[in-house]
């Protein structure tokens, strides 16, 4: 995801030089507070980043969709989204936020169509279809279900109350089907976003060596992972969407979710 130039001119002087995989990209919806005890308005942060290394954070364009699904009705949050600037450790990049209300009890499914990135230094595009929770008063109403995105993964246990040291089951689907033999990507939330300053905060972890956290999806597009610490989790798929070119180059539509864990005390 990263132009390294001193590694391209390496890399232009030895064919051999080993240049590190630009993986690991995740589209972020962040709210800070995911079960409401009660309605209210509540702050959302879009970005594009390397959140487990807490890294290079890329420029977001306008989104092609944005909205939230409650009890299977949709609701658009495109005129919502104000563009901020968002200060990774590492750079600053183009991201947005939005003030939602979230009046009625149940779950809030935020879901993310952002435009094609063209990530240069294999010149392709990357386009995360994206979800995260939102629970208000404790009552269920949807968690489980698809929300028609091209791609996306199902959680198979309620995405706003699992548990560190317990584990998390989802479902990738693409246009409705599951995708068997899926490579998914697990990743954690360290530096997890100050939304007042719109940076990002001190990282509680970091990247165990030997490379991204993999999955693979089992017959019926399910895995399992166990989670070992509180906080955001995010599983991404990539390129399990159908379309696979945007503008004449290669397209990888991936379906990413987060989901929060917390310390049973
Ligand atoms: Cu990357």
């Amino acid at each position: 995801m990263k132009l390294i130039t001193s590694a391209l001119a390496a890399a232009a002087l030895s064919a051999a030089v080993f240049v590190a995989p630009a993986r690991a990209h995740f589209q972020l919806i962040y709210t800070p507070e995911v079960n409401l005890e009660k309605a209210g308005e509540i702050p959302l942060l879009l970005v594009f980043w390397h959140p487990f290394s807490n890294g290079h954070a890329m420029d977001m364009g306008k989104p092609e969709q944005f909205f939230v699904v409650h009890k299977g009705e949709k609701t658009d949050l495109l005129g919502k989204l104000q563009p901020v600037t968002f200060k990774g450790a590492e750079n600053s990049s183009a991201g947005y936020e939005a003030k939602v209300p979230v009046r009625r009890l149940g779950d809030y499914i935020f879901a993310i169509v952002p435009a094609p990135y063209l990530e240069k230094s294999e010149d392709k595009y990357i386009q995360q279809l994206t979800k995260s929770y939102v629970n208000v008063g404790g009552t269920p109403s949807g968690w489980d279900k698809p929300i028609g995105l091209a791609t996306e993964i199902v959680p198979l246990n309620k995405p706003t109350v699992v548990l560190a040291g317990s584990t998390f089951t989802g479902q990738l689907l693409s246009e409705g089907k599951p995708v068997a033999g899926a490579e998914i990507e697990v990743e954690y939330m360290a530096a997890e976003p100050d939304m007042a300053a719109r940076k990002a905060g001190t990282p509680k972890a970091a990247p165990p060596p030997g490379g991204a956290v993999v999955a693979v999806t089992d017959a019926n597009g399910m895995f399992t992972f166990g989670i070992p610490k509180a906080g955001f989790w995010g599983f991404a798929a990539l390129g399990s969407g159908p379309a696979k070119e945007h503008d004449g180059k290669p397209l990888s539509q991936d379906a990413v979710l987060w989901v929060r864990a917390n310390e049973l005390k």
